[in-house]
C-alpha cells in the first residue's frame, strides 16, 4: 500500500517513498485505496472532517497575519480586504509587517486568478489557481487540525433541498466558521445564517455540458468562464450580504472579503470537485498549451515555506494523491446547454439580433432585439448553426442584491412555471462589484431553445429579463451594455 504525500511536487526526488503515520488515524480508512478522499460535508465523514476544520481554523486565526499559515494570510491570499481593482491596501499591510515576513505576502497576496482587473486574461487560470490554493490550504489545516487524514470537505449546494443549507457550524455564532456577513432575512427568504436554502433556482451544473475549456472569443461559450458564474459566481452572491453598507462588510458576495469566510474553501472545493468531474466526463485541459501548463504560482505550505508551483502539476487530482467521494454526472435534460457538443462549425460567428443599453430595475422587462436591416433573427441564422445569447458589458457600481433571471421567447406576460422552458442563465455580480467601469461579459448555448422557437414561427424572440428579490439597492445602477443573439 502506498500512502501519498503531498509535499511530492515540492522536491520530488528527495521526498519519493516518503509517507506520512496514518495507521494511528481514527479516519485512516480513507486512505486505504491510496490517497486523500474528500467527502461531501453532510456524509458521516465529511462531518468528522468539518468538525476537525472548525477546530483548525481556530487554530489558524489565531497566528499573525504576516505568518503563511495563518487564517487572514491565505484570505489575502485570495485577495485583502481593500480595493478589488488595486493593491493599495496590499502594500499598506505589507509595510506594517516585519521585514522577514514582506516577502512571501509580496509573493501571495492578491494573486487570485479569474477575478480583479486582469480577470478578462486571468480567467484561463481560474480553475488550477484555485485548486493550488485549496491544495496548500488544506495541507496547512491539517497540520493545525492535528489529525493526519485530515481532507477538505465539499459542499454540495444541489444534492439536494437539505443540503443546499449552509451545514450548520458555520451558523453557530459560537463557532470560528461563523461569519455574521451573509444574506440577512427578508431578501425574500429566512437568511443565510437561519438556515435558508442558498441555491434558489438559478444554481445549477449546466457548464459540465461544454466540450471547451476555454476561447478568448465570446462564443461559443467554454467551460472556465461558465463554471466561474454559475454555480461558482453565483453562489458567492447568494451566501453573502449585497446589502451591507460597507463594501467590506459584503462577506462572500465581495472578491476581497469572499475568503475571510471559511465557506469559501468548502465551496472552492466543490467548484474542483466539478472540474474533476468534467475531466472525467471525457473533457481535455489545456495541457499542451505552454502560456496554461507552464505558467507559476507562488503558495506557502504546511511549514510556511513557499515555493512556485506550475500549472501542469496540478491537471490531475489522482496523481495530486486526492479523489473525491462522488464526482457529479453531467446534467441530463434540454438545460441551457442542449447537449456535449462536437466543435461546432468552424464559421465565423454572426450577430442576427442586439440591443445595447440595458438598464436594470425593479420589474420585469422584455427586451426587442433589432436584426441587420434586411434580416428576421433567427429564419436567417445559417443552416445547422448553433445559436448563444451574449451578455457584454454587465456593470454595476455596488451590489444590487437583486439577481437578474434571463429568459429567450417567452410569450408575453407569462411567470413562474409558464417562463421555465425558456430560461437561459442568470448573470453573476460577483466580477463586477468593486470594478467601476469594467463590464463583465457571459454566454450561453441557446441552440436548442431557438431550433423549439424556429419551428414553433417565432423567429424573432423577445428576451425577458426578471428580476428576483425586490429593487435593486439605491445607487447600484446594474445595466447591461449590450444583448445579442449571435449565431455561428
Ligand atoms: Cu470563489
Amino acid at each position: 500500500m502506498t500512502h501519498f504525500t503531498r509535499r511530492k511536487f515540492v522536491a520530488t526526488t528527495a521526498l519519493a517513498g516518503a509517507s506520512l503515520p496514518f495507521s494511528g488515524s481514527i479516519f485512516g480508512a480513507a486512505h486505504a485505496a491510496g490517497g486523500y478522499v474528500r467527502p461531501n460535508v453532510y456524509s458521516p465523514r465529511g462531518q468528522d472532517m468539518l468538525k476537525l476544520y472548525e477546530k483548525a481554523v481556530g487554530v489558524m486565526r489565531g497566528r499573525h497575519e504576516g505568518d503563511p499559515t495563518s487564517y487572514d494570510f491565505q484570505w489575502y491570499t485570495h485577495w485583502v480586504p481593500g480595493n478589488a481593482s488595486d493593491n493599495v491596501t496590499k502594500n499598506e499591510k505589507i509595510a506594517k509587517l516585519p521585514p522577514s515576513l514582506r516577502p512571501a505576502a509580496q509573493a501571495m497576496w492578491n494573486t487570485c486568478q479569474g477575478h480583479g482587473a486582469e480577470a478578462k486574461k486571468t480567467i484561463f487560470y481560474f480553475l488550477p489557481w484555485h485548486r493550488m490554493e485549496l491544495y496548500y490550504f488544506e495541507e496547512i489545516v491539517r497540520a493545525a487540525s492535528g489529525e493526519p487524514s485530515f481532507t477538505m470537505p465539499y459542499w454540495n449546494y444541489l444534492e439536494s433541498e437539505k443540503e443546499g443549507v449552509l451545514p450548520d457550524l458555520f451558523r453557530d455564532p459560537k463557532s470560528p466558521l461563523y461569519n455574521p456577513n451573509r444574506r440577512p432575512p427578508g431578501h425574500p427568504g429566512k437568511g443565510v445564517n437561519n438556515g435558508e436554502w442558498v441555491p434558489d433556482s438559478e444554481v445549477n451544473y449546466e457548464c459540465l455540458k461544454l466540450p471547451d475549456y476555454y476561447s478568448t472569443e465570446a462564443v461559443p461559450p467554454n467551460f472556465s468562464s461558465s463554471i466561474n458564474n454559475n454555480p461558482h459566481g453565483i453562489m458567492h452572491d447568494l451566501i453573502g450580504d449585497p446589502y451591507a453598507s460597507n463594501p467590506l462588510d459584503y462577506g462572500m458576495s465581495f472578491i476581497p472579503t469572499a475568503a475571510g469566510d471559511p465557506i469559501f474553501f468548502l465551496h472552492h472545493c466543490n467548484i474542483d470537485r466539478l472540474w474533476a468531474s468534467w475531466n472525467a466526463a471525457g473533457n481535455k485541459n489545456p495541457d499542451d498549451d505552454p502560456k496554461w501548463a507552464d505558467k507559476k504560482f507562488t503558495f506557502a505550505n504546511a511549514q510556511g515555506r513557499t515555493a512556485e508551483y506550475l500549472v501542469g502539476k496540478y491537471t490531475n487530482t489522482e496523481s495530486l494523491g486526492y479523489s473525491y467521494e462522488k464526482l457529479e454526472p453531467v446534467p441530463k435534460g434540454g438545460g441551457q446547454v442542449a447537449s456535449l457538443a462536437k466543435a461546432p462549425p468552424p464559421r465565423a460567428a454572426a450577430t442576427v439580433g442586439s440591443r445595447a443599453g440595458v438598464k436594470l430595475g425593479a420589474t420585469v422587462m422584455t427586451v426587442t432585439l433589432v436584426p441587420p436591416p434586411g434580416h428576421a433573427m433567427l429564419r436567417d441564422a445559417a443552416q445547422g448553426a448553433r445559436t448563444y445569447l451574449v451578455i457584454e458589458g454587465l456593470k454595476v457600481v455596488r451590489l444590487p442584491g437583486v439577481q437578474y433571471d434571463i429568459y429567450l421567447g417567452a410569450p408575453k406576460g407569462a411567470t413562474g412555471d409558464a417562463l421555465k422552458p425558456y430560461y437561459v442563465g442568470t448573470p453573476s455580480f460577483f466580477e463586477a462589484a468593486g470594478m467601476p467601469g469594467m463590464g463583465q461579459d457571459f454566454s450561453f448555448d441557446v441552440s436548442t431553445l431557438a431550433d423549439q422557437l424556429k419551428q414553433q414561427g417565432n423567429t424573432a424572440p423577445q428576451v425577458t429579463i426578471v428580476p428576483k428579490g425586490g429593487a435593486p439597492n439605491k445607487g447600484s445602477n446594474p445595466q447591461i451594455g449590450r444583448i445579442s443573439l449571435v449565431s455561428q
